[in-house]
């Protein structure tokens, strides 16, 4: 019976495509904190500021590409026989534009928008001006599908599934400050899976893996799947 893969990243796998994480050198976006604009408070109060900080970065998607771990993941996806599921917390295409298909982005994804009113998603290639309407339900209230800190990421039912029939689960350039991602490890590990961290430096979970392998995901991914 061929192992059952539950892989989690974040944005250290990201990194060497060229987009900033978030808790490193540079994590600010126009020194404004992820955990100050990516609230539904921030985005009730000052909405025009929250989908810059969306759009700048869906924008920056255009500059960059995926790098060798994104290749090496979907390599993987696309030979791996048995169960695998890649669970991100980033809201790039990254892993999508590299040609994975057993993938899912727990916290929302920036060429997607979402309407507040009736939950209708649709594409979102460029900036919608404020005040753009649901084309489902009318509603002038579409929103970036972006997980805000205080909301329930996406799927977690099908999340905690996986884990609980994992028998290995990778966590892949993440700091382990984000829950409920930073405790899957805790649910891998009680299910009785094997855990492995690849990260730059060591993270706030580091103690929790089975084994921690340190540095870049460009290398550490491809000769992990190899
Ligand atoms: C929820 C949106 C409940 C998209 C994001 C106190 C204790 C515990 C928990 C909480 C608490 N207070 C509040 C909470 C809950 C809160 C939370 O965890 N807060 C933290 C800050 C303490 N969590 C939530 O609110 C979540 N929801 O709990 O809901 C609930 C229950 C019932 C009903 C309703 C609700 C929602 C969390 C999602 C928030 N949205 N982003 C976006 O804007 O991007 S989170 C944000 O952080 C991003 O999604 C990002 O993905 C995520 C995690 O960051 P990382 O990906 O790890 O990035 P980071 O920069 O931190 O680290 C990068 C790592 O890569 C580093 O370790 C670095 O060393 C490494 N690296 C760098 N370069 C490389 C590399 N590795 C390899 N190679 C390299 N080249
Ligand atoms: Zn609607």
């Amino acid at each position: 019976m061929t192992a059952s893969l539950v892989i989690l990243t974040g944005a250290g796998v990201s990194a060497e495509s060229g987009i900033a994480t978030f808790r490193g050198p540079g994590g600010l976006w126009e020194g404004h904190r992820v955990e100050d604009v990516c609230t539904p408070e921030a985005l009730a109060a000052d909405p025009l500021l929250v989908h810059r900080f969306y759009d700048a970065r869906r924008a920056a998607l255009a500059a960059v590409e995926p790098n060798a771990a994104h290749r090496a993941l979907a390599a993987l996806d696309a030979a791996w026989p048995g169960e695998l599921l890649i669970v991100t917390q980033n809201v790039d295409d990254l892993h999508e534009r590299a040609g994975t298909r057993r993938l899912l982005h727990m916290h929302g994804e920036l060429q997607s928008a979402l309407c507040a009113a009736c939950g209708a998603r649709r594409p979102r290639s460029e900036a919608l001006p404020p005040g753009t309407r649901c084309e489902t339900c009318g509603a002038a209230a579409l929103r970036p599908d972006i997980v805000f800190f205080g909301e329930m990421p996406y799927q977690m039912a099908r999340i905690e599934a996986a884990l609980a029939r994992a028998d290995l689960f990778v966590s892949i350039g993440t700091s382990g400050a984000v829950y409920p991602a930073a405790g899957f490890v805790q649910l891998a590990d009680a299910y009785g899976a094997d855990t492995i961290e690849l990260n730059l430096e060591r993270s706030a979970g580091s103690a929790l893996f089975a084994e921690t392998r340190l540095g870049p995901a460009g290398t550490l991914v491809p000769a992990w799947v190899a």
